[in-house]
């Protein structure tokens, strides 16, 4: 038996709760919360009884094997190294790091500590992009070319995330970083990189439109185009579609979950819908059903020795890719990686 704690009893956490309760061999033994009310009201939701206001003084007071970080992004880096100094593989939520600077010291701290870090960067473990991912490692269309890999919603995200409003960074930090480790997780890693962003909704402090042009090292191109003000019906929160041309076929992940496959001359059509699982809503089932695997994920690579794919490490590549957005968007340059 594997115990864990999870650390932030926010919007966020309950799904990371549900999805532990289903994960075999784990269990949470305690919960920590700086708020008070959320603290209790998680603990009595879940029926953890071990509760702590301060997350050190539980990883010394609980017999842990890892910590499950749940907090937004500013208390990341002190909750990280604290789990590398108490010796606890750790699960980080995204962003993983306020700066490079930071990320890198979250990295090598765990690193130091011989402990598995791994961040929660979900989209990837989707089961639609997975089932696309694979297609596309399967040779299905050949040498992949170009490709667009795409996220437009009205979706209010704000009511639930208030910060999401108010953070001077908003799309790329919050939702095209995942999409942005999508086109990484598809075609590999990044050479070059320009970004144009504008804020659409007064309401919000942030940018809520980015469309990011990417180089890969493969030799590909692709497009991340992410906007949260995009009003259309259905609205396909929180879909992310994708279509990649290869030199033998082109492969479609559409709205409604359509895989799309064409090669030959043939069309293959796989309904590739996550499941909804017993606990989830709808609209946020795939997002949700994501957690539980990626969840799975980091226990088996516990269990195995093996590094996760979105480890610690290859997250900063990713982050990466976000400051470079950010940096080309400012100055209007062109980012070599
Ligand atoms: P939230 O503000 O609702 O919850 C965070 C909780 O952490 C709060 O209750 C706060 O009191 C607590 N907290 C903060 N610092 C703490 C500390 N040092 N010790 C103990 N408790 C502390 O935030 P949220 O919306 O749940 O988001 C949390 C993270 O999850 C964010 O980084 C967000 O980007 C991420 N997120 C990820 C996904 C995904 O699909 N991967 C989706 C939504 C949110
Ligand atoms: O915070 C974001 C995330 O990671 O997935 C969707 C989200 O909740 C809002 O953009």
């Amino acid at each position: 038996m594997l115990n864990g704690a999870v650390i932030g009893c926010g919007f966020f956490a309950r799904n990371q709760l549900h999805g532990w309760q289903a994960v075999p061999g784990v269990r949470i033994l305690a919960l920590c919360d700086r708020d008070p009310v959320r603290l209790a009201e998680t603990a009595a939701r879940f029926g953890v009884t071990r509760t702590y206001a301060d997350a050190e003084a539980m990883m010394a007071a609980e017999d842990l094997d890892f910590v499950d970080i749940a907090t937004t992004v500013a208390a990341h880096r002190p909750l990280v190294l604290a789990a590398a100094r108490a010796g606890l593989h750790a699960i980080c939520q995204k962003p993983f790091a306020a700066t490079m600077q930071d990320a890198r010291e979250m990295v090598a701290s765990m690193e130091r500590a011989g402990k598995v870090l791994m961040v929660h960067e979900n989209f990837r473990w989707q089961s639609p992009v997975r089932a696309l991912l694979d297609a596309l490692r399967d040779g299905a269309v050949g040498r992949p070319f170009f490709a667009r890999f795409s996220f437009r919603s009205g979706h209010d995200v704000f009511s639930g995330q208030p910060y999401l409003a108010t953070d001077p960074r908003f799309i790329i930090q919050d939702l095209g970083i995942h999409i942005l480790d999508i086109a990484r997780a598809a075609l590999g890693d990044v050479t070059r990189l320009s970004a144009s962003t504008t804020r659409i909704n007064p309401a919000i402090r942030g940018e809520d439109v980015a469309t990011i042009l990417l180089d890969h090292a493969s030799g590909a191109t692709s497009v991340v185009d992410c906007s949260y003000a995009t009003r259309r019906v259905p609205d396909t929160f929180p879909e992310t579609l994708i279509e990649i041309d290869g030199d033998q076929g082109t492969l479609r992940l559409e709205a409604g979950y359509r895989l799309v496959i064409q090669r030959d001359g043939g069309t293959e059509i796989r309904n590739v819908s996550p499941p909804a699982l017993p606990w989830a809503e709808r609209p946020w089932h795939n997002i949700q059903e994501s957690v539980q695997v990626i969840q799975s994920h980091f226990i088996d690579c516990l269990r195995n020795g093996s590094e996760p794919e979105t480890s610690g490490r290859d997250n900063l590549r990713t982050l990466a890719l976000v400051e470079a957005a950010y940096a080309s968007a400012r100055d209007g340059s062109r980012i070599a990686l």
